[in-house]
């Protein structure tokens, strides 16, 4: 009976009907899409923290306003998520105990710190550039309550992007100073935007069996390329260089030959060895333990709504 299932199953997913809560799935699927799922979310808020950290130094109220804006959309975009892995049986509460402890994986490119205000351009312009390139396929992946919530966190984070290709564009048109930080910044932030992808296809467990489900639309390194062909005509337009010298127009394939990343530098980082993992990991330990007191308040509250509505 159960390869029967399992057959049905397939034939669905590749006849593109899309996967629901209560329809049957096989165990392992479940279990992929809560990883990535949660590991997406987890991503979300602590995306939130780089970008905070300028929140206070923007250099006009509107930049300032802009950013605090994009950060609440960060948080929200968490929340869809939390909400389409609790559609699959996981608790909220079990995933951000694995974010706190360390166990639960999130983006890399988190652990890098943004050390000026550059740093927000090219955060929006590059990482959510990334962002969307892997995202937009995923608004056609094979769950449901995951494809629909990304069809509004897509929306989000293109507007996201131009609002950090547009703080790139004013450094690159103002002082040599401005040019310069856009410059560093790019200088910093280009490898490590490559490794968001993930590992090379050749060394990705899991990208065959998610292809097979359509949860992932393409592989790593088939996004990989889509980011450089994209992004190296938008840095020429700027007046900035990448910053790597293999970096050649291949004619024949019709798209950028480029370098190879630092993978031990990757897996460094995602093991938890990164600039600022330690710091992010304590800066999400220390909200939600300060946010205990809204969470209570919250619970005391609906009971005692409960308790009226039942008199
Ligand atoms: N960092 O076999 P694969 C955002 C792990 S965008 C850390 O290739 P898979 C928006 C991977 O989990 C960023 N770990 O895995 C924003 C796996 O470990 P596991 C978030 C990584 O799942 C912008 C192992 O390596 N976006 O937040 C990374 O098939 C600005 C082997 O890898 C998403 O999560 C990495 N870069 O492919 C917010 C998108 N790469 O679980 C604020 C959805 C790989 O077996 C500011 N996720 N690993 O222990 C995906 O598309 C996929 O999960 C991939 C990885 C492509 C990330």
């Amino acid at each position: 009976v159960e390869i029967n299932l399992e057959e049905q199953f397939q034939a669905r997913i590749d006849a593109d009907i899309r996967i629901e809560p209560k329809d049957w799935m096989p165990d392992a699927y479940r279990k992929t899409l809560i990883r990535q799922i949660s590991q997406h979310a987890h991503s979300e808020l602590v995306g939130m923290l780089p970008e905070g950290n300028w929140i206070t130094r923007a250099p006009s109220l509107k930049r300032k306003s802009i950013l605090l804006s994009k950060v609440q959309d960060e948080a929200g975009h968490g929340l869809y998520l939390y909400s389409a892995a609790e559609t699959l049986g996981a608790s909220r509460d079990q995933m951000l105990a694995d974010l706190h402890s360390g166990k639960a994986k999130y983006s890399s490119i988190f652990n890098y710190p943004t050390l000026s205000w550059a740093d927000m351009g090219t955060v929006g312009w590059l990482v959510d550039g990334a962002a969307i390139l892997n995202q937009v396929p995923l608004c056609r992946t094979s769950y449901g309550p995951y494809a629909r919530a990304m069809v509004r966190v897509c929306k989000e984070e293109s507007f996201h992007q131009r609002q950090g290709f547009e703080i790139m564009q004013t450094l690159c048109e103002g002082a040599p100073e401005q040019k310069a930080m856009a410059q560093e910044a790019l200088n910093r932030w280009w490898w490590p935007t490559l490794m968001m992808f993930g590992p090379k296809d050749a060394d990705s467990p899991n990208t065959e069996q998610s292809m097979k489900w359509r949860i992932k639309r393409f592989t790593n390194d088939e996004l990989r390329q889509k980011f450089v062909d994209m992004m190296v005509p938008q840095a020429e337009f700027l007046g900035l260089t990448v910053p790597d010298p293999a970096l050649k127009w291949n004619e024949t394939k019709q798209g950028y030959d480029f370098g190879e990343v630092n993978w031990e530098e990757f897996w460094n980082v995602v093991k938890g060895n990164g600039m600022c993992n330690k710091d992010r990991l304590g800066a999400r330990v220390k909200a939600h333990e300060e946010g205990a007191w809204v969470r209570e308040a919250a619970l005391a509250h609906a009971k005692k709504r409960a308790a009226k509505a039942e008199t």
